[in-house]
C-alpha cells in the first residue's frame, strides 16, 4: 500500500469511525423570490433581478428590494447543535429573517456573512428562512459608483451549517476559522504555523484535541502534530500551533504551483470528530522593488496578465462556480502569471484554482471611483476589508491586496462642488486610504498592499500614492488620453520622480468588437486591429522597463456595465475574450509571448469571414506565433517567409475571390485556416446581389441582422461609390468618430453609429435594373451625459438642442420629404428606410439629402439587385 493509500485509510477512519460531527448543506434550490411581495417565483442560486434590464434599451436598471424566501426543516436530532446560516455574496445589503424573527443585516455584495440561527429554529419541523436584498445606491456602502453593473440579488452559495458545541469559529468575518502563516521560508526550509480560533458554545471548559497534518502533493504526511487543547466556556480560545520546519520544501511559484496540504481534524477528549478544516499550504515569499519590480522567491518575475470581473453573457454575476472556474483555466492556458480580481472579492473557489493553477493574484475591496466622508461608509469600508482579508488570507496565490481603485475619478470630473468641498473630499480620501492600508499592514503583514491610480495628478499632490506598497497605475493611453506611445515616457516620468515607488500597470486596453475590422485601425473605432496594436506596443514598452513590476490587461472578457454604448451596448468590451468567453484574436497573440511552453502558431482572421475587397486591393493580416520564422503560403504558393518580433507579423495578402487558403508552417509546427473573400471588380451585381456601405466610417462592420459585412466609406470614385461631401460626424476631434451611444432599436450599433454629416450626394455607380435601397439613419444629437467613460468634458458641452430637416430623394424621386429624425423617432432611434427604385439611365443611384434646415446625416446603405 502507498504511503498516500494509508494515510486516506488512517484519515478515513479517524473521520467516519465516528461521524463527524460537523455539517455542511448548500441550500441553492428551490427559492421564492419576489420583487414586490406579491408575485413569487421559484428560482435558484445564484440569482440576479437584473439579467434583463440592465441589456435592454430603457436606461437604468432596477435598483431596490428583492425578496427571497426558502423553508428547511430541522430534525429534532440536530437541537444539540449549533446552526448557522452562511451567505458567500449578496449584491448588496441583505436582512435575514428565521421564522419572522429579525437575525441580522449585512452591508457589502462581494464578502461572505453568516448567522448563528439555534435558537430562532422549530425542530422536526420547517423553518422559513426570509432574506430582504437591496442593491439600491446607497451613500454608505462601497462601490458608490463604477463601470460594471451593480446586479441585485443572491448571487453565490447559501449554507446550512450545522456544528457541535465545539468548533472550528465562524464568527471572526466569516473566516474559516483559522489562519495561515508561514516562517523561516527559504530554498532549504519552510515552516508553517497555524493560527486557529476554537469555539466552545457550551458553559464548561471542555478538553479537545487538534491534529494537524501536512502533506506533500503525492499524499504523503512530510509533518504532523497533535496537541491537547483545554478550550474556556461559552467563548472562542485562540491557539497558535508551529509544525517543524519541512526541510528542502518544494516553493510555489507560476512555473510549478506545488502545493501542499494541510488537514485538521478537530475531536473531543473521546476522539470523536467535531470539525475539520484541509487548506491549501504553499511556500514562497514576494517582495517588491521599485528598481526591479516583484521578487517571488527571490528572484524578479515580471506579472503579465488580466484583470477579471465575475460576470457572464446572459448571467449578469449568477454564474455557476464551475462556469466561472474555467475562466481562470483560460487564463493560465493563455500564459499569464497574475490575476486583479477587480473591483471586489471574488468567489473563493477562482483563489483555490491560482493556487493550483499557479497564477498570483491582486485582490481587493470595491471602494471606487470616490468615498462619501461619513462614519457609516469609513466603518463599511473597513469591515469589508476586514472580512476580505480573514476570508482569502490562506490562499498562497494572494500576494497583493488592495481596497481602493482611482478614488479620485469623480473629483477629477466635478464641476459642482466648490472648491472646499473638493478639498475635503481630498482629506477624507487620503485618510479612509490610511486606514485600510493600516488595517490591512495589521492583519496580513506577509502581503503586498497596493492601490490603483488613474492619469491624474491628484494622487501624486494628495500624497495618496504614497501610502500602499506597490502603485498600480491604470493608464488609456491611445483610448481615452494621449496616444499608444506615450505610455513609456509617462511612466519613466513617474519613476524618475518617486524613484522609490515600485509601479505596476494595473490597467490598459481599448474596446474592441469582432464584427469590426479594418485596414486603417484608429482610435476609439472598436476594431479587433486597434486592440492589437495597442496591446502589443504595451507589452513592448512595459517589458524595455525593468522597473515595472508588470501589467494587468483590462479587461479578461468583456462585461455588463449598464450605462455604456460602446459597439455593443451595456458591455464594456475591452475583453481579450468575448462576454461569453470566446477568444477575441488578441487572446492568442498574448499566448504568442506569454506562452513558451509549446510551438504555437495563429492566424489572426477569425473575423474577416465577410471581407470584400474591391479591385486590386490586398489586405493586411497578422500573424502571431512563439517561432522565430515561418513561411506562409496563399493558395499553396509561397507568399513570403516571415520572422516574427514581439510575437507577431504582418503581410499583405493578395486574396483571390472565394475562399483562399492561407498555410504558416515554420520548423516546428504548422497551421492553416481558409479565408472567404468577395473581390468586387466592379459594381456589376454579378457575383454579388447586396452591397452595403457602412456610411461615415473607415471600417468593415459584420452585421449578423442583415447577415453582411458593411464595407468602410470612402470619398466618391469614378465607377465605385462614395460621397462627394459631408464629413463624418464625430462628437469631438480627439476621439476618432461616431457616437458612443445605445442606439435603439438595433443590435447593428455599430453601423448607425457612424454616420456622414453634412452630406448631401452620396454616388453609387450601379448599373441599370431594380434595386432595393435601404438607407440607414441615426439622429445623432446627445444630451448631456455622466458618462465619464466615454466621454471627454468637451463631450459633454454638446447640448443644444438643433434642428435638423432634409429632403430625401433617390436619383429624381422624393423618398421622404422633411425628414426630421429628432421629431419622428424617440432619441438615438436606429431607423432604416427602404425603398424599391428602377435605375433607368447610366448615372447609377445618387442619394440626395437636401437640406431644409441644419445638416443631413446618413449611416448606412444597403443595395440589392432585384432584378
Ligand atoms: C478604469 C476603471 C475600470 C473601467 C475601465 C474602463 O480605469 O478602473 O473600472 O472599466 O477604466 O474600461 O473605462
Amino acid at each position: 500500500m502507498t504511503n498516500k493509500l494509508k494515510y486516506i485509510l488512517i484519515l478515513f477512519c479517524v473521520v467516519f469511525s465516528f461521524k463527524t460531527l460537523s455539517q455542511n448543506t448548500i441550500i441553492n434550490s428551490g427559492w421564492q423570490f419576489s420583487e414586490d411581495k406579491t408575485h413569487w417565483e421559484t428560482v435558484n442560486i445564484p440569482h440576479t433581478w437584473n439579467l434583463f434590464d440592465a441589456f435592454d434599451d430603457e436606461p437604468g436598471y432596477r435598483r431596490g428590494l428583492g425578496y427571497y424566501k426558502k423553508q428547511v426543516f430541522i430534525a429534532s436530532e440536530e437541537k444539540e447543535k449549533i446552526h448557522y446560516l452562511k451567505f458567500n455574496a449578496v449584491n448588496q445589503e441583505a436582512t435575514v429573517f428565521i421564522n419572522g424573527q429579525l437575525i441580522g443585516n449585512h452591508k457589502g455584495g462581494y464578502t461572505a456573512f453568516n448567522f448563528d440561527i439555534s435558537k430562532f429554529l422549530n425542530y422536526d419541523a420547517y423553518n422559513l428562512i426570509e432574506v430582504t436584498v437591496d442593491n439600491s445606491h446607497n451613500e454608505n456602502i462601497p462601490p458608490l459608483d463604477a463601470d460594471f453593473t451593480f446586479y441585485g440579488g443572491i448571487y453565490r452559495d447559501v449554507e446550512l451549517i450545522s456544528l457541535p458545541k465545539q468548533h472550528f469559529s465562524l464568527n471572526d468575518f466569516a473566516s474559516d476559522g483559522f489562519y495561515i502563516n508561514y516562517y523561516n521560508v527559504s530554498e532549504e526550509k519552510a515552516g508553517v504555523e497555524v493560527t486557529s480560533i476554537l469555539t466552545n458554545q457550551s458553559s464548561k471548559n471542555v478538553k479537545t484535541k487538534l491534529r494537524l497534518d501536512l502533506l506533500d502533493a503525492n499524499g504523503n504526511i512530510v509533518k504532523t502534530r497533535t496537541e491537547t487543547l483545554k478550550l474556556f466556556g461559552d467563548t472562542s480560545n485562540e491557539f497558535k500551533i508551529k509544525l517543524s520546519e519541512v526541510y528542502n520544501p518544494i516553493l510555489w511559484s507560476p512555473d510549478n504551483p506545488y502545493l501542499y496540504k494541510l488537514n485538521m481534524v478537530f475531536s473531543d477528549n473521546n476522539g470523536r470528530v467535531l470539525d475539520t478544516k484541509s487548506t491549501n499550504i504553499g511556500f514562497r515569499w514576494a517582495s517588491v522593488d521599485a528598481e526591479k519590480g516583484l521578487f517571488l522567491n527571490g528572484k524578479p518575475i515580471k506579472l503579465i496578465g488580466v484583470n477579471r470581473h465575475q460576470d457572464f453573457e446572459g448571467l449578469g454575476n449568477a454564474v455557476p462556480v464551475e462556469l466561472q472556474k474555467k475562466d481562470i483555466e483560460i487564463i493560465k492556458n493563455m500564459g499569464a502569471n497574475v490575476i486583479r480580481f477587480a473591483h471586489y472579492p471574488h468567489a473563493r473557489e477562482l483563489y483555490d484554482m491560482c493556487d493550483k493553477l499557479g497564477i498570483i493574484v491582486w485582490t481587493e475591496i470595491p471602494v471606487v471611483n470616490k468615498v462619501t466622508d461619513s462614519k457609516d461608509f469609513f466603518a463599511t469600508s473597513l469591515n469589508m476589508q476586514k472580512e476580505h482579508i480573514k476570508q482569502y488570507y490562506n490562499y498562497p496565490s494572494v500576494v497583493m491586496i488592495g481596497y481602493m481603485n482611482e478614488i479620485f475619478l469623480r473629483l477629477a470630473f466635478d464641476n459642482k462642488s466648490s472648491e472646499d468641498e473638493k478639498e475635503n473630499i481630498k482629506t477624507a480620501s487620503v485618510k479612509l486610504a490610511q486606514q485600510l492600508e493600516d488595517l490591512t499592514r495589521q492583519l496580513a503583514p506577509n502581503h503586498i498592499t497596493v492601490m490603483a491610480l488613474h492619469f491624474n495628478e491628484l494622487y501624486n499632490e494628495t500624497g495618496i500614492a504614497d501610502i500602499s506598497m506597490l502603485v498600480g497605475w491604470n493608464l488609456y493611453f491611445g483610448w481615452y488620453d494621449k496616444d499608444i506611445p506615450d505610455l513609456g515616457s509617462f511612466l519613466d516620468e513617474q519613476h524618475q520622480r518617486y524613484p522609490k515607488r515600485p509601479l505596476l500597470l494595473s490597467e490598459y486596453g481599448p474596446g474592441a468588437d469582432v464584427r469590426i475590422y479594418t485596414k486603417t485601425p484608429k482610435k476609439f473605432d472598436f476594431s479587433t486591429e486597434y486592440q492589437a496594436k495597442l496591446h502589443q506596443s504595451y507589452y513592448q514598452q512595459i517589458s524595455d522597463r525593468a522597473y515595472m513590476a508588470g501589467m494587468t490587461a483590462w479587461n479578461f472578457a468583456d462585461f455588463g456595465s449598464e450605462f455604456r454604448g460602446d459597439a455593443i451596448p451595456h458591455v464594456n468590451q475591452k475583453g481579450l475574450v468575448q462576454y461569453n468567453r470566446t477568444p477575441k484574436d488578441i487572446y492568442y497573440w498574448y499566448k504568442s509571448v506569454l506562452n513558451k511552453k509549446e510551438p504555437f502558431i495563429y492566424i489572426a482572421t477569425t473575423y474577416l469571414s465577410g471581407l470584400t475587397l474591391f479591385g486590386d486591393e490586398t489586405y493586411p493580416i497578422q500573424i502571431y506565433s512563439n517561432q522565430k520564422k515561418a513561411s506562409v503560403f496563399i493558395n499553396d504558393s509561397l507568399l513570403e517567409d516571415v520572422s516574427f518580433k514581439n510575437g507577431f507579423a504582418t503581410l499583405n495578402v493578395p486574396f483571390k475571390n472565394g475562399d483562399n487558403y492561407i498555410r504558416v508552417v515554420s520548423e516546428n509546427v504548422s497551421e492553416f485556416k481558409t479565408i472567404q473573400v468577395l473581390k468586387i471588380n466592379t459594381l456589376d451585381f454579378k457575383e454579388f446581389s447586396r452591397l452595403g456601405i457602412n456610411i461615415g466610417s473607415h471600417f468593415y462592420f459584420t452585421d449578423q441582422v442583415h447577415q453582411m459585412t458593411f464595407v468602410p466609406d470612402q470619398p466618391y470614385k469614378k465607377n465605385w461609390f462614395g460621397y462627394l461631401e459631408g464629413k463624418p460626424f464625430g462628437m469631438s476631434t480627439d476621439k476618432n468618430q461616431g457616437i458612443p451611444h445605445n442606439i435603439k432599436n438595433t443590435t447593428s450599433d455599430p453601423l448607425f453609429q457612424t454616420m456622414l454629416e453634412g452630406c448631401s450626394s452620396y454616388k453609387v455607380d450601379i448599373p441599370q435594373g431594380v434595386y432595393k435601397v435601404s438607407l440607414f439613419f441615426v439622429e445623432p444629437q446627445i444630451k448631456a451625459s455622466e458618462n465619464i467613460y466615454n466621454l471627454s468634458k468637451s463631450e459633454t458641452e454638446i447640448t443644444p438642442k438643433i434642428r435638423r430637416i432634409f429632403d430625401v430623394y433617390l436619383n429624381k424621386e422624393l423618398v421622404q420629404k422633411s425628414f426630421n429624425l429628432a421629431e419622428e423617432y424617440p432619441e438615438k432611434y436606429g431607423v432604416e428606410k427602404s425603398t424599391i427604385i428602377i435605375i433607368d439611365n447610366s448615372d447609377g443611384l445618387t442619394v440626395s439629402l437636401k437640406p431644409i434646415e441644419g445638416l443631413p446625416v446618413i449611416s448606412g446603405i444597403l443595395i440589392e439587385k432585384i432584378n
